[in-house]
């Protein structure tokens, strides 16, 4: 094999968030980049947990549910302290929701300028058998004239000025947008730095490969069953194939990265879904709106959605725009 020389001009996610910040000039005040590297931050120390999790006794329960009355595990509490922490100690955020935490995080005595939505660690359910899990989060930016308070993240998904998720499995990926495309980076553990390793990711037009858990089919409303029918038995003999993770990052990633489509419908038994709207839906809207494709409720687009409390939910379809398209036109014939 020929020797090929590593790479000498590595860019990685501090310099790719200061230059992102640089090319804003005198209007970037930097408070976003130190936001930014605070989640950084959280995404290597999450990271390192979940890997050692078998051998340090954190895999199980911890003896509690959270305000979706769900079990907690030990990872996510113990990955909601770690970003409540740092996000706190960053001083750039004044208010924080999180999926662990029944009310919002207001940070007293803080001049942050920004909210931050998060769920800490996403697809739980999966970490005893070390499969994927991430974190997921988003970013407003606090109303001029407010301190920090709930109606800084009671606003739909389109006003989020970045979002994005870590997704710990085989390698630790980080995908982030500040609303100028998407640019994926893995974790060298070698280096402890996360590397561009996928830069400006686009989805497909089309996709071959469809994600939804059809084990609530017995729930599903006509429009969802006409889409699941359509793509298992098509006119040209050429069915999509089915991928479900069951961890939304990893089955989010999969779809920007090889296009397709993920849902998690309304049905007759979940009026509005399982995922939430303001640290899941939106945030990966955002993501999939800028990688080009496209995230819808059924009828309507999910970024235009305007919470009514801080961990409502709604449906998801999203994923490349023709396949996204299929949807809405069987939901507005049905409507
Ligand atoms: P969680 O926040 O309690 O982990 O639930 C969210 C997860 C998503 O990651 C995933 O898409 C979905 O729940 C899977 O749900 P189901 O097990 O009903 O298929
Ligand atoms: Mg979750």
């Amino acid at each position: 094999m020929d020797f090929e020389a590593p790479p000498t001009d590595l860019v990685t996610l501090t310099r790719h968030i200061l230059s992102q910040q640089l090319a804003l000039g005198e209007k970037a005040t930097g408070d976003l980049t130190l936001l930014l590297m605070g989640i950084q931050v959280t995404s290597k120390y999450i990271a390192s947990n979940v890997r050692k999790a078998r051998l340090i006794n954190l895999v199980g329960l911890a003896g509690a549910s959270n305000v979706q009355g769900e079990d907690q595990k030990k990872l996510d509490v113990l990955s909601n302290d770690i970003m409540v922490n740092a996000l706190s100690a960053s001083g750039k955020v004044g208010v924080m929701v999180s999926e662990e935490i029944d009310d919002a995080i207001i940070v007293k005595g803080s001049k942050g300028t920004y909210a931050c939505v998060f769920d800490p660690l996403d697809g739980s359910s999966n970490i005893d058998a070390g499969v994927n899990v991430g974190t997921i989060f988003g970013v407003y930016k606090i109303k001029e004239g407010s301190t920090g308070g709930i109606s800084d993240v009671l606003r739909p998904g389109k006003e989020m000025v970045a979002a994005g998720y870590t997704m710990y499995g085989s390698s630790c990926n980080l995908v982030l947008t500040t609303g100028n495309g998407v640019d994926g980076f893995t974790l060298d553990e070698s280096l402890g730095e996360f590397i561009l390793t996928h830069p400006d990711i686009r989805i497909p037009d089309r996709g071959k490969i469809y994600s939804f858990n059809e084990g609530n089919s017995l729930h599903f409303y006509p429009p969802t069953i006409d889409y699941l029918n359509s793509i298992k038995f098509p006119a040209n003999n050429k069915p999509y194939s089915a991928r479900y993770i069951g961890s939304m990052v990893a089955d989010v990633h999969r779809t920007l990265l090889y296009g397709g489509i993920f849902g998690y419908p309304d049905d007759k038994k979940s009026k509005d879904g399982k995922l939430r709207m303001l640290y899941e839906a939106f945030p990966m809207a955002f993501l999939t709106e800028q990688a080009g494709g496209a995230a819808i409720t059924g009828s309507q687009r999910i970024l235009d959605v305007i919470p009514k409390n801080i961990h409502g939910r709604c449906p998801v379809f999203l994923g490349s725009k023709d396949d996204v398209a299929d949807v809405q036109a069987l939901y507005a014939k049905w409507d």
